[in-house]
């Protein structure tokens, strides 16, 4: 089957030229000026359009069991609404419980996505430590191309892995091959703030915000580096929600170690006021981790965006319905956390950044897409527009505008948290690997259509991260009188 994008502009993260795309089956084959259309070929109109890579949203969580319940949207609605809004691949994440075979979790994980309605890979998460999950490890960064393993430092009682179990972790990944990513709140802390906000009475979701401070993100974001610093594993930060952890970030790199930024669409245009709105149910929805920031933080986020000390966007996509929210109606540490987002990041990204001229097209589609592909090894079947990449490709109309509300969206989630957002630049076609699945409003998602990626070990940066380690090598002194 093949498709003719005709008409447009194409925008990469290098450079922005006219040009028209054909693919031919999954993937593209062709990009140029004023090209034929191979006979039969579905044409796609993008006079006026910016054509992109697909894309790639680095953190979800689709169906996630979490704190009693289970996330709304799953592998078949959640990445149907993520290619209506421009978005073609989604690393999900494999989370097994404490004592549970990292392999059997990710079997489980693998079953649930077999309705995935677009391409798919996961993170997996260390959640405990004994000689099984060091084989396990093995296994997955091997046999089924897991190259980044996730750590939790928050949630304490739960999946949170403490420093003993990230040294184990680190040295396991750096031996595969493979990267570290974190999710960086001191748990301990977070555990003591939150008895402590309800022993003075605190119950409502103002109390969430008090109980992750942002200096409680700082913290475990400089530890997590430091520690991935000695041991000589690239290190991802997840959701880097706050000036204080991407001040870390940043004094990391400029020390020139291999650090990874992720920012949330969210935690760019959304702030702690949401907290205190005096209705329990919009309060609660806001209820994530990490958790909105007072507005000065979005600044640093921005600016980290911008100067490239931050090199992706997601969504953290966890989404719980207004009545799953409910469980935490009198104690806001039960309140299931998370948001949703995955259909609406790149309109947002595109409203506040490219329209208001923070970012450029290029770096558009660097922090949507290229830059995700590239860190996590799987650049350039994927987050790139040029002939043998995979035909997942997007055409963004930079006029047509949209108001963004939950009575619109495709998500399961019965609440927006960009509700009410009004945003110009929105996607109006998508290919995910050669086939149209979304055009004008008409969802033309497949269930178990999506595939797996493999994303391959040993990928530039945890070379580059090898070499600097190599560096520190200790030469022992040879002495008289030393045992042989
Ligand atoms: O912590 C995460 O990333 C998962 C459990 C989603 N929930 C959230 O509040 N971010
Ligand atoms: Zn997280």
């Amino acid at each position: 089957m093949s498709v003719i994008i005709k008409g447009g502009t194409v925008v990469t993260a290098e450079q922005t030229f006219r040009a028209d795309v054909i693919t031919e089956g999954e993937k593209i084959v062709a990009v140029g000026p004023d090209l034929q259309a191979p006979s039969g070929a579905e044409v796609v109109d993008a006079g006026g359009c910016y054509v992109m890579p697909g894309g790639i949203d680095p953190q979800t969580h689709m169906q996630l069991p979490f704190m009693g319940t289970n996330a709304i949207d799953d592998f078949a609605s959640g990445p149907a609404a993520a290619m209506s809004g421009g978005t073609t691949s989604i690393i999900d994440f494999v989370i097994p419980g404490k004592g549970e075979r990292l392999y059997d979790a990710y079997k489980k994980w693998m079953g649930w996505a077999e309705k995935a309605t677009a391409d798919y890979s996961f993170h997996v998460a260390v959640t405990w430590w004994d000689d099984s999950v060091r084989e396990d490890m093995g296994i997955l960064a091997n046999e089924h191309g897991v190259n980044s393993f996730k750590h939790f430092l928050a949630y304490k009682g739960a999946i949170m892995a403490d420093d003993e179990i990230l040294v184990q972790s680190f040295e396991r990944a750096r031996e595969l091959g493979t990267m570290v990513t974190i999710h960086a709140e001191n748990g301990e802390l977070v555990a003591h703030l939150q008895k402590k906000m309800l022993e003075e009475g605190i119950t409502g979701p103002e109390g969430h915000p008090a109980s992750r401070p942002p200096e409680v993100e700082g913290e475990a974001t400089n530890r997590a580096i430091r520690i991935a610093e000695m041991i000589g594993v690239p290190v991802y930060i997840v959701h880097t929600s706050s000036k204080d952890a991407m001040d870390a970030v940043v004094a990391a790199r400029m020390r020139g170690q291999v650090v990874f930024s992720e920012v949330l669409s969210q935690h760019l245009v959304v702030d702690d006021s949401v907290y205190r709105n005096p209705d329990w149910r919009t309060a609660a929805h806001y209820v994530m981790s990490p958790p909105f920031r007072p507005k000065k933080h979005q600044d640093a986020l921005w600016y980290a965006l911008q100067s490239g000390m931050a090199q992706t966007t997601a969504t953290d996509h966890c989404s719980f319905l207004t009545k799953q929210k409910q469980m935490g109606r009198h104690d806001f540490t039960k309140i299931p956390n998370g948001t949703g987002g995955l259909e609406d990041r790149m309109t947002i990204l595109w409203q506040h950044g490219v329209n208001t001229g923070r970012i450029t097209m290029n770096q558009f589609v660097a922090l949507t897409s290229s830059n995700a592909a590239k860190i996590f090894n799987i650049y350039p079947k994927k987050g790139c527009l040029a002939p043998g990449a995979d035909a997942d490709v997007i055409v963004w109309d930079p006029e047509k505008t949209r108001t963004i509300s939950a009575k619109t969206h495709k998500q399961k989630v019965d609440f927006n948290i960009f509700e009410g957002m009004e945003v110009q630049g929105v996607n109006v076609a998508t290919l995910s690997r050669g086939k149209v699945t979304w055009k004008d409003g008409d969802m033309r998602a497949e269930r178990g259509a999506g595939k797996y990626i493999n994303r391959p070990t040993n990928g530039v940066y945890v070379q580059q991260a090898r070499k600097l380690h190599e560096q520190r090598k200790v030469i022992p002194v040879k002495r008289e009188g030393d045992k042989e």
